[in-house]
């Protein structure tokens, strides 16, 4: 059985708490796409955890967690992630968690060009305008997957005569590739060199062919939980191309980054915030630059977990939503943060988009139509109650069960939990 969780707007809709909330089923926790771009907060007995690359299975003791072929790995942060997550009491986490062979490993020369490209964008752009990356690389690690040049995880632990000395030719030709387009930027490589020489001993442990461990496992008849980063409206394909990150954060990146066939899928948890947010650059119909605005992203702490940086905040957009869902396919809506809606008298939620009063049928791809549309809202009552410390979904206000019921007749997907506050405990199962 293999379960999948995926982000249906732009990020940090809550999957993280989602993954804690279901993990106990579960025998393994993979994630299949992105890298430490991704961050997920998750309140267990009142201990804050930070998550950004590993898979946030490692909160179950009994779990096993895979970073797939699909992931791209920054080794130094992959370990600094790791004994973080140990200081604050994470139990027998190296045990448990794996790496796959075929994972691209991101320099932190990608993460140096990530910025230099985004101060490039900043000034040659159309519009002036970068896309607001993480600056972890990523963008940088899958361009040098795709040209074919990227370094992955086996050349680093090879253990073959050679294999130490073609890893370090294809470090430098790759660096230099890199100064050829970016100009000559520090970068101290036998440093990093002597770095990676280390690293290499302390990563071979965890590292397995992931094919074999998802198929074993899958024979075996463990029960597996995908769990998506990013969301889809930031895929390199479906979303707001190019204010996008650089993996297929859908469906599809479940397959090509754990290689796994499709019939082995059963449920998709689409995880949707109750309001939008997004961070970095980008179109974003639905966003309140005004009160509402800043009142969602103060009571909702919409904060990147990974930068910092405030998140962008506006209405629940159905349009974005039923597109996301005709791609992942969700059999399940699982919507988080109703409780950041409770002071609200009244609750917009998109419902359509139109250009000089002709109705789009669907999100568009191209973003000067984007960029022109008008919502048309339907304003629902606000519930204007305190629903943090409900138990039941069925004690939760008429109000708050009219809107979810509103979201799931527009899209045609049931809800299955919502969640009401931060904790483990808050989320709410609809039978
Ligand atoms: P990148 O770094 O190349 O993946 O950035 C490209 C775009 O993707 C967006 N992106 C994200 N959006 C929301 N959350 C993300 N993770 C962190 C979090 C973000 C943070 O969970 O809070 O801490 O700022 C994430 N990662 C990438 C990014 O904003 C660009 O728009
Ligand atoms: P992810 O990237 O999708 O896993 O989400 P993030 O962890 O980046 O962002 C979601 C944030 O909302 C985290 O700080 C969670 O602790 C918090 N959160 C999740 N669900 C709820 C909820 O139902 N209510 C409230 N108030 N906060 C929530
Ligand atoms: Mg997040």
């Amino acid at each position: 059985m293999v379960n999948v969780v995926l982000g249906s707007q732009w990020g940090d809709e809550g999957k993280g708490k989602l993954v804690d909330l279901l993990v106990g089923k579960y025998d393994i926790v993979a994630r299949c796409a992105g890298g430490n771009n991704a961050g997920h907060t998750i309140v267990v007995d009142g201990v804050k955890y930070d998550f950004h690359m590993l898979p946030s299975g490692l909160v179950n003791p009994n779990c096993q967690n895979l970073l797939g072929n699909g992931v791209v790995i920054h080794v130094p942060s992959f370990f600094k992630e790791l004994e973080t997550l140990e200081a604050k009491g994470l139990k027998n986490a190296r045990g448990r968690l794996f790496v796959s062979s075929r994972a691209h490993l991101v320099f932190d020369f990608h993460q140096v060009t990530d910025k230099l490209r985004e101060l490039e964008l900043s000034g040659r752009s159309k519009d002036g305008k970068n896309i607001g990356t993480t600056g972890k690389g990523i963008g940088p690690t899958y361009s040098t997957k795709a040209s074919r040049s990227g370094l992955r995880v086996h050349h680093l632990v090879n253990d073959q005569p050679g294999a130490w000395e073609e890893f370090v030719a294809r470090y430098k030709r790759l660096l230099e590739t890199r100064r050829q387009r970016y100009g000559d930027f520090e970068y101290d490589f036998d440093a990093k060199l002597a770095e990676y020489k280390k690293l290499r001993e302390q990563l071979k442990p965890f590292v397995v062919d992931s094919v074999v461990f998802m198929h074993n496992a899958i024979e075996a008849k463990k029960k597996i939980l995908v769990e998506g980063a990013n969301a889809l409206m930031l895929d390199i394909d479906f979303g707001t191309y190019p204010y996008v990150t650089s993996s297929s954060t859908g469906i599809g990146g479940v397959l090509t980054g754990l290689g796994i066939p499709p019939r082995t899928i059963d449920e998709i948890y689409g995880v949707v915030k109750a309001y939008t947010t997004r961070v970095g650059e980008g179109p974003f119909p639905t966003e309140q630059l005004n009160e509402d605005g800043e009142k969602l992203q103060t009571i909702g702490a919409e904060f990147g977990v990974t930068t910092g940086r405030k998140r962008r905040c506006g209405w629940l957009d159905l349009v974005v939503l039923k597109y996301s869902t005709l791609i992942n396919g969700y059999t399940s809506l699982n919507i988080t943060k109703l409780d950041v809606l409770d002071t609200f008298k009244e609750i917009p939620v998109g419902i359509s988009y139109s250009i000089e009063g002709k109705k789009l049928d669907l999100f568009p791809e191209d973003l000067n139509i984007l960029g022109k549309v008008e919502v048309e809202y339907k304003v629902l009552p606000g519930w204007d109650q305190d629903i943090t410390k409900i138990t039941k979904y069925e004690d939760l206000p008429e109000n708050a069960r009219k809107y979810l019921k509103f979201i799931e007749d527009f899209v045609g997907v049931p809800v299955e939990w919502v969640g009401t506050g931060p904790a483990r405990e808050s989320m709410l199962h609809k039978e």
